[in-house]
């Protein structure tokens, strides 16, 4: 899948690869991408000339709607599997054993063994044990860092799965392509602090009873990341309608906000043509709700997963609130609005408390006069990003003005977020006004959809154009601030280049 995260995020390196073993066998499925319907039906009547007579009679029907009848077992404590993918509609199959409550994490390596990247854009579907059912569906990592693919499963009873990988070119429905002979490697991994490969400060499974602060479960110890950034995966399921889980966690010191984002839980995916990833749960729509160590209501994000809140549907909104260091908080996740309990209700967190964040505005910054300074770097695509982050304080009454230059022959795009960041703030306007402050083009957030003015799929309006070098302005507003919750921050990427 191709799209590119326009607002920063402060993800710490979570290295999962490099102290395995490595299984080396290259895979061939008997029956690798072919379909196969078969009916019998045979009854026999006998009987014996001696004392017993038997009479039975079977009827049995089976479909192979691809290759799980041939899977290749393959361990849950990351033994990679290594293949290649022939061509376009190459699949390849392989099953797991998992207990009912298990969670398992399954991730392909593409990287050629050296670092070097293969060209394979791999896709994960896993399915029932015969493959007649589509559980999950996986093209990438939530955040996407590059072409390999990971899933979360959750296994609701206890059993054989089994796993598909293939190309992206396939699964999405297109018939020729680059795929030939493409190499991967793939494993399983059970989602056990205990497991090696995994660290017991990332790793936080609930154990419930959790349903209030007092009951909480303690993330006391979270993993460290570089600049002291520190991170972890809460993660449970809920055992019906009212079922809460709390967590709690201290921020360190050093931090100036914490993140609190889903890893992408919904719906089974799609086996192909519909490029819908999906990672099995039936939990269709999740809150949760940041407090204090008493309760009072900092941020709340409540999501329906079917990407109806938000414009990428593999993207979901996540709360990233400007916080003091050393600050103690707690973390309730629950159904969200809409939400009836299902067969297989688990859900993710990642939490990362940040050390670093965007550029703050200097109040008061109320006119273009009085703005507040953008500081621009170079950014991978040849352009300069500027990222700023402020408070409107209180809504209503605050505005906030950016000031910046571009320069004759680059576009202005924008990527910004109050409530999809989980901020209070009802209605932030977003708006560029030229040097003479007259609006040129503005818009007001609508639910958690984000804010993204680019050339690119998906963007909620188009890039600005400039005729000339000149002084610009990006201008931030809110109706209300939401009785619900205190956060009233907002964020926002101006990205300047050369289209
Ligand atoms: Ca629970
Ligand atoms: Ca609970
Ligand atoms: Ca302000
Ligand atoms: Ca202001």
């Amino acid at each position: 899948m191709k799209y590119q995260f326009l607002i920063p995020f402060f993800l710490a390196s979570v290295s999962l690869a490099g102290c395995w073993s490595v299984q080396d066998i290259d895979v061939v499925n008997p029956d690798e991408g072919a379909s196969d319907s078969d009916t019998d039906t045979d009854t026999d009547t006998d009987a014996d000339a001696d004392t017993d007579s038997d009479t039975d009679s079977d009827t049995d029907t089976d479909t192979d709607v691809n290759g799980c009848d041939y899977a290749i077992p393959m361990d849950t404590a990351a033994t990679f599997v290594q293949g290649m993918l022939e061509q376009i509609d190459d699949i390849n199959h392989y099953s797991i054993t998992l207990a009912a409550g298990d969670f398992v994490q399954i991730f392909t390596d593409i990287h050629n063994g050296d670092g070097t990247l293969s060209l394979l854009d791999p896709v994960i579907t896993l399915w029932n044990a015969d493959g007649t059912a589509l559980l999950a569906t996986a093209d990438d990592q939530i955040p996407r860092l590059d072409m390999d693919s990971e899933l979360i499963y959750h296994a609701p009873t206890a059993g054989t799965y089994c796993v598909a990988i293939e190309g992206w070119e396939h699964w999405s429905g297109q018939t020729a392509g680059l795929t030939t002979n493409w190499h991967y490697a793939m494993a399983a991994l059970l989602m056990d602090p205990s497991q090696i490969g995994w660290s017991s400060d990332f790793l936080h499974p609930e154990a419930e009873t959790n349903d209030t602060i007092a009951d909480a479960n303690d993330m006391t110890s979270m993993a460290v990341g570089s600049s002291n950034t520190t991170y972890g995966r809460a993660y449970g399921d809920l055992s019906g309608a009212t079922d809460v889980d709390v967590f709690t966690y201290t921020l360190p010191t050093e931090a100036v906000a914490t993140s609190i984002g889903f890893y992408k839980p919904f719906g089974a995916g799609s086996s192909g043509g519909g490029g819908v990833q999906g990672h099995g749960s039936t939990l269709t729509d999740g809150m949760f709700t940041l407090t204090d160590m008493s309760g009072n209501v900092i941020s709340t994000l409540d999501v329906s997963f079917d990407g109806a809140d938000w414009v990428t549907p593999n993207n979901p909104p996540d709360a990233n609130v400007p916080m003091a260091g050393g600050t103690q908080v707690a973390v309730h996740f629950e159904g969200g609005t809409g939400w009836t309990p299902g067969a297989n209700d688990f859900y993710v967190l990642e939490i990362i408390n940040q050390t670093s964040d965007n550029t703050g505005e200097v109040e008061t910054n109320d006119t273009a006069g009085t703005a507040s300074t953008t500081t621009f770097a170079a950014n991978t695509s040849g352009g300069e990003s500027g990222f700023v982050m402020g408070a409107i304080d209180p809504a209503g009454t605050d505005v906030d003005y950016w000031e910046f230059d571009a320069l004759a022959g680059e576009e202005i795009a924008l990527a910004c977020g109050a409530a999809s960041n989980g901020s209070g703030l009802v209605d932030a306007t977003f708006a560029i006004h030229n040097a003479s402050d007259t609006l040129i083009q503005e818009e007001t957030e609508s639910g958690y959809d984000s804010i993204l003015w680019s050339s690119a799929t998906g963007a909620s309006m188009p890039p600005i154009s400039v005729s000339a070098n000149a002084t610009y302005y990006l201008v931030i507003s809110a109706a209300s601030q939401s009785a619900a919750m205190t956060a009233n921050h907002y964020r926002c990427a101006i990205h300047r280049g050369i289209p």
